[in-house]
């Protein structure tokens, strides 16, 4: 037991795991908003803490090349292959304390129960904590676990965060050495799977009064940066005709992207989370306006045919305003089902637990999405109340944690290799 540790002493898996939520939910850029992003005093801080729980227990733990947090508990024997556990620990803006760290704190309390009774299984189970899932500080999204994937784009090394700052520098700054990311890419011989739990961010399990689903499929996803050039000038002595606003123009662009979701009945989303104008002042007309555009559907080819469409849509707008339009895609995932035979152990334990099976998609992103390439992938969905994530109420009730954790610990203790799915 060590000092972060220590008084850590609980009647229940679930206890145990909400006192640690509750710990690295402290660790934010702000008190007043939760905010933890890539390569910052927050990433260390919170890599620092769940390390020394990893050790406490019984993982060999270290940070890899790229800041995820990484541990090994060895099998009946040591160098077996590993069933791969894990999430993310980087958080949105003003975030829950959730999303992430809860499939991450499991997974490490359930092999600390495993630590505890000595027990040791046919395989290893390693716990991985991803550094940068949801993409907020480069706007480039599973970095941790595409570097575990072996599918890092060294081009993105040049992206630069919102104070200039470039991918590259801020590895540096961290201590990591940006030229040796390619140190964390795990073969695909290493890992048996790869299972995450995961709050289901919707509100369909707490609609089916359910505490636990199994995840079908994670729906991929496009984002795309979108720069509308015009004419700044005086606001008090251009005529409205003569005036060429990109901001206006760029209002108009994401009132046509929701009307088109709006009336897609094939279960498009579409999104506008940030916007910027420039020069920014009262008495300007903004020259320059960028804004993001979030894309998800069902399958890939409702998306990409979405794409085009908002695509060709907003390049109207732009001509009709007489506005430059750049747009660049700035982040593509396809969708990524999970495999049907590891699936069904999820399903096995959810049921061995004592509870239906239900089976859902994810309309959020997951790390699976970049481990899919070197491990089958499934997912277990935890109630979350109202459905709320990506936000300061985000919640799950401790009961259903400790369910969630019962379950995983279940198909842990039950696994059976499977023969890995054919490529997607
Ligand atoms: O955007 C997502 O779906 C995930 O939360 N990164
Ligand atoms: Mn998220
Ligand atoms: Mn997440």
């Amino acid at each position: 037991m060590n000092a972060q540790t220590a008084g850590l002493q609980h009647s229940s898996l679930g206890d145990e795991i909400v006192e640690r939520i509750n710990r690295l939910g402290q660790i934010s850029e702000t008190p007043e908003h939760l905010a933890r992003v890539f390569l910052t005093h927050e990433h260390r801080a919170a890599a620092d803490l769940i390390l020394a729980w990893m050790r406490d227990a019984g993982l060999h733990a270290h940070l890899d090349a790229i800041g995820n947090v990484c541990g090994r508990y060895e099998g009946e024997r040591p160098g077996l292959p590993c069933l791969m556990l894990g999430s993310h620990y980087d958080t949105v803006r003003d975030a829950g304390k959730w999303d992430g760290p809860l499939g991450l704190i499991t997974a490490i309390s359930c092999v600390a129960d495993l630590h505890r009774r000595g027990r040791r299984l046919p395989f290893a189970i390693e716990v991985t904590g991803f550094a940068d899932e949801e993409g907020v500080r480069f706007a480039s999204t599973l970095l941790g676990s595409r570097a575990v994937a072996g599918t890092f784009n060294e081009r993105v090394l040049g992206s630069k965060d919102s104070a200039g700052i470039s991918m590259r520098d801020a590895l540096s700054a961290f201590g990591l050495d940006p030229d040796h990311i390619g140190a964390a890419a795990r073969a695909p011989s290493e890992l048996l799977a790869y299972v995450e739990l995961h709050i289901e961010q919707g509100p369909v399990l707490e609609a089916e009064h359910l505490p636990v689903g199994v995840v079908t499929a994670i729906a991929g996803a496009t984002r795309l940066a979108a720069n509308l050039t015009g004419m700044a000038g005086h606001a008090g002595t251009v005529p409205m005709l003569l005036r060429r606003d990109a901001l206006a123009g760029a209002a108009e662009c994401i009132t046509t992207i929701e009307e088109l979701c709006r009336t897609d009945d094939g279960g498009l989303v579409g999104t506008v989370g940030y916007i910027h104008a420039m020069p920014g002042a009262t008495n300007v007309i903004p020259g320059q306006a960028s804004f993001t555009i979030d894309l998800r559907a069902p399958t890939d080819a409702h998306r990409k045919r979405a794409v085009a469409d908002i695509v060709r849509q907003i390049e109207a707008v732009a001509r009709r305003r007489k506005l430059v339009l750049q747009v660049d895609v700035t982040h593509e995932n396809r969708t990524v089902p999970c495999a049907p035979w590891l699936k069904a152990q999820v399903a096995e334990a959810v049921a061995a637990e004592g509870h239906r099976v239900f089976e859902l998609p994810s309309g959020a992103g997951h790390d699976g999405m970049a481990m899919i390439d070197i491990a089958d992938v499934a997912m277990l969905f935890v109630r979350c109340r109202g459905g709320v994530s990506h936000h300061p109420d985000e919640h799950v009730e401790t009961a259903d944690v400790d369910i969630g954790a019962r379950v995983l610990l279940r198909l842990i203790e039950n696994f059976q290799p499977g023969v890995r799915s054919a490529k997607v």
